[in-house]
């Protein structure tokens, strides 16, 4: 099925050169690049985009870091484009991810913090509600490749 999914390129990947790293292995997959653009998140859009994770231990250091510098957001759009993408980035923890997936070869940690390159939707609940809170409907393009 085709599927729309959002993408948050996170600080890290901004700072260490690595946007068109990861856009690489998006686009090397095949997948379509609906909607793109940089943005700096404010508190209040992260602390919905993460509303989930309110109360666990690693909230505040979570927020601090999805705002501490301007981050790429894309609409990404295949078939089945949510598990592929999630597929592509690996494990949450980048010690974990596997060599070959994005988060496995560019995230890295330092103590508790987790520094793993790419927010992508885990579901076609989340992907709506996410797409919603970033884009407007005129800034996602529909074009065949
Ligand atoms: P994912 O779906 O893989 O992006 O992971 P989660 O939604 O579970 O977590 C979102 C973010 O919270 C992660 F990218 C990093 C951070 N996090 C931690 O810092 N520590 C944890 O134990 C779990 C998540």
């Amino acid at each position: 099925m085709i599927e729309r999914t959002l993408i948050i390129l996170k600080p890290d990947t901004i700072i260490r050169s690595n946007i068109g790293n990861v856009l690489s292995r998006i686009e090397a997959k095949g997948l379509k690049i609906s909607a793109l653009k940089m943005e700096s998140i404010s508190k209040e859009k992260a602390g919905t985009h993460y509303a989930e994770h309110v109360g666990k231990p690693f909230y505040g250091s979570l927020i601090s870091y999805i705002t501490s510098s301007p981050v790429v957001l894309g609409v990404i759009e295949g078939d089945d484009a949510i598990t592929v993408i999630r597929t592509l980035c690996g494990a949450t923890d980048p010690h974990k991810a596997a060599p070959g997936s994005i988060r496995g070869d560019f995230g890295f940690k330092k103590g508790n913090d987790i520094f793993n390159v790419i927010h992508a939707s885990d579901s076609q609940e989340s992907a709506k509600r996410e797409i919603s809170l970033f884009f407007k409907a005129n800034e996602i393009f529909e074009y065949n490749k």
